[in-house]
C-alpha cells in the first residue's frame, strides 16, 4: 500500500487559522510526530504531506497547511497562496478552528468547499478550554457541514472524526479498492489456486476468483491459475517465484505446505474481507475468539435473508466450530438484513457474513458501531481461517493486520 501513487490516495487537506492545532491534529491522526507543533503562531510555513494507511479508509495523503490568516507582509501572502493551492487538489477538507479563535472566515471557507463539492468537516479543537457556541453549530448545520468537537490534548473526538471521514469519503474512493493489485508488481506472476471439486459451480469460476484475475491484469501483473494438485508443477516451470499466492480457504492447509514460506500466501476470502471492510479490525476480532468464555453471547449477523441451506455456515458450522475451539458454552444470536441491534453491549463478539449485498461504507459503519461499543468484530472468512489455524499465514501479506491480530491474541 505504501507504493500507492499519490494520485490514487485520498487527499485530505487540513486548513484553519494559525495556532488552532492543525499540525497537532495531523500528528494525532497519524499517531506520530510528523509535523512540528508549537505555541508560536505560524509554525507551519509550507504544506506538509504525509502518506499513510488511515484505517479503515485505506491509503490517504494528509496535507497540513500554513494558517490562512498568516498576514505578515510578503512572505505571509505567499504562504497563504500555497495553502489555497492545496484547496485545488484536495478530495476532502478538515477545517480547524477553536471556540476562542473563530470568525466568519471559517464559515466562508466551509461554503467554498461546499460549492466545489469537496466534503468538508469543521473541527472545533481545544474544547478542553472551550466548547463551540450553539449559534455557530446551528449555522454550520444550516449549510449542511458537520462539526466535530475535539481536543487533541485529551483525545476527545478522534473517533467521531474517523466516523465522519468514512461517512463523507467520496463513493468511488471507498468502493473502488483494489482486490490484490496493490500486492502485485508489473509483469510479475501471481499464483491463484482453486480446487475444482464437487462443490465448485459447474462450468465457471466463482466471483472472487474472476475478480482477482481481472484485478491482477488491470495492474499489469499476470496470473497462473492452477488446481491445488498442480502447485509444484507451476512453481517448477516459473523462472521466478510468484509475488503472491492466493488460494481457496478450503484447501489452505495443504496449499500452505506446498507454497514455500517465502511466498506471501493468502485466501480469496481474506482479500474480500479487506476490500469490503477493514481487515485489521476483522483480524483483531478473530483473535478475540480465544478470549470467549462460557455464557458469552455472540452475534452472528447476515446481510440478507438468503434461504438457509441444511449445513448453513452461520447457524450450524460456525457455532459448532466455535464451541469445539473454545470448549466453552457459548450463546448465539442470529440477525439478518437491517436487523442489526443498536445496543451491542450484551455481545462479546460480532461475526458478520461476507456482506456481498452491502457497499463498503455500510460494512465500515457496522464495524465502527462495534468499535464504539467496545465489541470485537470479525467476519465469516477471517473467523473460519482463525478456527482452522491458518490465519497467521493468510495474514502474512498484510503486516498491519497481523500486528493487530497478535496484539489481541497475546
Ligand atoms: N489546550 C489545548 N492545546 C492544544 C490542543 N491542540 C493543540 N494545542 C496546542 O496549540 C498549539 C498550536 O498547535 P499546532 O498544532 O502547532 O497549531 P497549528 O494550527 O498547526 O499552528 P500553525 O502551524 O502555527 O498554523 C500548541 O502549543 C499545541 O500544543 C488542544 O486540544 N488543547
Ligand atoms: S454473504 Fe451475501 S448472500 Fe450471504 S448472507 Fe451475506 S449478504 Fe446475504
Ligand atoms: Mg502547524
Amino acid at each position: 500500500m505504501l507504493n500507492t501513487p499519490k494520485g490514487l490516495r485520498l487527499q485530505i487537506g487540513i486548513f484553519g487559522k494559525r495556532n488552532v492545532g492543525k499540525s497537532s491534529i495531523l500528528n494525532a491522526i497519524v499517531k506520530q510526530d510528523v509535523a512540528i507543533v508549537s505555541d508560536f503562531p505560524g509554525t507551519t510555513t509550507d504544506p506538509v504531506d504525509k502518506a499513510m494507511e488511515l484505517q479503515p479508509l485505506g491509503p490517504v495523503l494528509l496535507i497540513d497547511t500554513a494558517g490562512f490568516d498568516d498576514d505578515a507582509a510578503g512572505i505571509g501572502e505567499k504562504r497563504v497562496e500555497r495553502t489555497r493551492k492545496v484547496i485545488d487538489r484536495c478530495d476532502m477538507a478538515l477545517l480547524v478552528c477553536t471556540a476562542e479563535n473563530r470568525s466568519q472566515e471559517e464559515e466562508d471557507f466551509a461554503a467554498i468547499f461546499k460549492e466545489r463539492n469537496i466534503p468538508c468537516i469543521v473541527i472545533c479543537n481545544k474544547t478542553d478550554i472551550q466548547e463551540p457556541d450553539q449559534a455557530f453549530q446551528d449555522r454550520l448545520a444550516a449549510i449542511g457541514v458537520p462539526l466535530v468537537s475535539m481536543s487533541v490534548k485529551t483525545g476527545k473526538g478522534l473517533e467521531s472524526l474517523r466516523e465522519k471521514l468514512i461517512e463523507l469519503a467520496p463513493e468511488g474512493y471507498l468502493v473502488n479498492r483494489p482486490m490484490l493489485g496493490d500486492l502485485t508488481q508489473t509483469k510479475k506472476p501471481v499464483l491463484l489456486i482453486t480446487p475444482i471439486d464437487k462443490e465448485a459451480p459447474k462450468g465457471r469460476l466463482i466471483m472472487p476468483e474472476v475478480q482477482a484475475i481481472r484485478d491482477a491484469l488491470d495492474h499489469e501483473a499476470w496470473c497462473a491459475v492452477v488446481k491445488d494438485n498442480a502447485i509444484q508443477d507451476v512453481l517448477d516451470t516459473l523462472k521466478e517465484p510468484p509475488v503472491l499466492a492466493v488460494t481457496d480457504s478450503q484447501v489452505f492447509g495443504p496449499v500452505s505446505k506446498a507454497v514455500p514460506e517465502g511466498i506471501p500466501l493468502t485466501s480469496f476470502s481474506i482479500l474480500m474481507a479487506r476490500m469490503k471492510g477493514d481487515l485489521n479490525a476483522c483480524a483483531a476480532g478473530a483473535a478475540a475468539i480465544s478470549k470467549l468464555r462460557s455464557g458469552d453471547k455472540i452475534l452472528i449477523a447476515e446481510g440478507c435473508s438468503h434461504h438457509p441451506i441444511a449445513e448453513d455456515i452461520g447457524r450450524v458450522k460456525l457455532p459448532r466450530w466455535l464451541k469445539e475451539y473454545t470448549k466453552q458454552d457459548l450463546e448465539f444470536v442470529h440477525v439478518q438484513g437491517q436487523d442489526f441491534p443498536d445496543d451491542l453491549s450484551p455481545f462479546a463478539l460480532v461475526i458478520h457474513c461476507g456482506a456481498c449485498t452491502f457497499n463498503r461504507r455500510g460494512v465500515l459503519s457496522r464495524i465502527l458501531q462495534c468499535e464504539r461499543a467496545g465489541v470485537p468484530f470479525t467476519n465469516y472468512g477471517v473467523a473460519i481461517a482463525f478456527l482452522h489455524g491458518i490465519l497467521e499465514r493468510a495474514l502474512s501479506p498484510f503486516p498491519e493486520a497481523l500486528k493487530a491480530y497478535r496484539q489481541v491474541k497475546e
